[in-house]
């Protein structure tokens, strides 16, 4: 059965997504100040192939050309992020009028070709003077991004209409600063549970300053999440799929939807629970606009740890391809936490992708999209308000601590000649977008 826009509802908007240091590169270019992945890429050994982010897809300055793209795919809009040091350098204090001017560049190119921009504030570049005091495990740098906020909003609010505050904040947070994968690279807890819970007031804080300076915006938040199940029927794998949830759903979705923590996992946590001001959680639990999910596969546990089902498919990152889960994350969403409107701000896969000629054949991607599609259409049927659908990405990009060893673009890159080559996915999402099986997509560019 193939999928078709007809599976969803009539102003359902299809997109795709990237992020500022993902694409951008021009690290040092007019102004920018330098973000904790700067600073974490120069580490030996934090990135696999030991790269970082100043090319990246050169998007900077190909930005125009990478709008022609998205536009030529039929999509109605454009899930982009802003890069906090180049609105403020220092993450405080004084603006920097050319990163703005680059923002408002591109929003006007996103309008000049009928796509709807969809901004996120925070992908994870945190100015690095913020992290010299601390990063997000200091309370202050909520409110500094609360600040941040109130800029853009002011400079891009006449035209853009929706706001994601975090991207992820069990990223920013968890495998930031207990887990250590991600910038700024450490290992402590009680630093993540606190980082955890700074994101989250800020985002709070953010909300309520952004409605303050904005009228008809919708504000929401984007949350990684990944539904858990128990490897068998056992009390004890339930258990464990229940604790994984916890940490990892729970411990964001409660705050941001019921206002408080959820108890068995704040229990678990013992003495590095966060320390929660009077007033904190109301101010996170803000009614929201939308909430953003980013979905690309399941856990399954058992009471010793994570099970890789034996004969599920995989991507290159290794990770299951089950959307199966998709479905049931999104009616789970609107069963027990009444979520506000969903979109889904990200999903896709990473394969070992080789260019053959000006072709790129990519046949897993294509089912991996549509068979995460139905599951998207499937959760619509069942009631759920999805309002829309990002594919990650448009181009192959800096993929974190695996540096541009995994692909997962629409459009494959170049990164010798930076030269874009749309993939076969790519011509399979502009048939589904336009509805013309064979359409023509730009050409392949130098
Ligand atoms: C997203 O994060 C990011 O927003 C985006 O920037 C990134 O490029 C994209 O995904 C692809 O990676 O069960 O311990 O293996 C993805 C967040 C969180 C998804 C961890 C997979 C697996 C956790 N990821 N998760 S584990």
């Amino acid at each position: 059965m193939t999928i078709t826009r007809k599976d969803f509802p009539d102003r359902f908007v299809f997109g795709v997504a990237t992020s500022s240091f993902q694409i951008e590169g021009a690290t040092r270019e007019d102004g920018r100040g330098p973000s904790i992945w700067d600073t974490f890429c120069r580490e030996p050994g934090r990135i696999l192939d030991g790269t970082n982010g100043d090319a990246a897809c050169d998007h900077y300055h190909r930005w125009a050309e990478d709008l022609d793209l998205i536009q030529s795919l039929g999509a109605d809009a454009y899930r982009f992020s802003i890069a906090w040091p180049r609105i403020q350098p220092e993450g405080r204090g004084a603006v920097n009028p050319r990163g703005l001017d680059f923002y408002d560049r591109l929003v006007d190119g996103m309008l000049e070709r009928g796509l709807k921009p969809y901004a996120t504030l925070y992908h994870w570049d945190l100015p690095q003077t913020l992290q010299d005091a601390g990063g997000w495990a200091n309370r202050d740098t909520a409110h500094r991004f609360a600040e941040y906020a109130r800029l853009v909003a002011e400079r891009l609010g006449d035209r853009v209409t929706s706001y994601a505050t975090l991207n992820e904040p069990w990223c920013s947070s968890i495998l930031s600063y207990q887990i250590g994968e991600h910038a700024p690279g450490l290992r402590n807890r009680k630093l993540a549970l606190a980082a955890a819970h700074h994101l989250l007031v800020g985002h709070g804080e953010a909300v309520a300053a952004m409605r303050d300076a904005l009228r008809d915006a919708e504000l929401g938040i984007v949350l990684n999440l990944q539904p858990t199940y128990p490897a068998s029927e056992k009390p004890e794998d339930v258990a464990a799929a229940h604790h994984a949830d916890g940490t990892f759903n729970r411990w964001f979705l409660d705050p941001l939807f019921r206002g408080e923590y959820p108890q068995d996992i704040w229990e678990a946590y013992g003495a590095d629970v966060p320390e929660v001001q009077p007033g904190d959680l109301a101010c996170i639990a803000r009614p929201l606009d939308f909430l953003g999910v980013n979905y690309y596969s399941r856990g399954v546990n058992s009471a010793n740890g994570s099970v890789r089902p034996p004969d599920s498919a995989y991507t290159h990152m290794g990770w299951e391809v089950y959307p199966q889960g998709l479905t049931d994350l999104l009616v789970r969403l609107k069963e027990d936490y009444a979520a506000p409107p969903l979109f889904i701000t990200e999903n896709g896969a990473a394969y070992p992708d080789e260019l053959t000629g000006d072709r790129v054949h990519d046949p897993e991607r294509i089912r991996y999209f549509e068979s995460h599609l139905e599951a998207v259409a499937q959760a619509v049927r069942h009631g759920v308000d999805v309002r829309g659908y990002f594919a990650w990405s448009l181009l192959d990009n800096f993929e974190w601590a695996w540096g541009y060893s995994r692909r997962f673009g629409l459009v494959y890159v170049d990164y010798a000649s930076q030269r874009r080559v749309p993939k076969d996915s790519a011509l399979w999402y502009q048939g589904l977008l336009t509805g013309q099986p064979e359409g023509v997509l730009l050409p392949a560019t130098d």
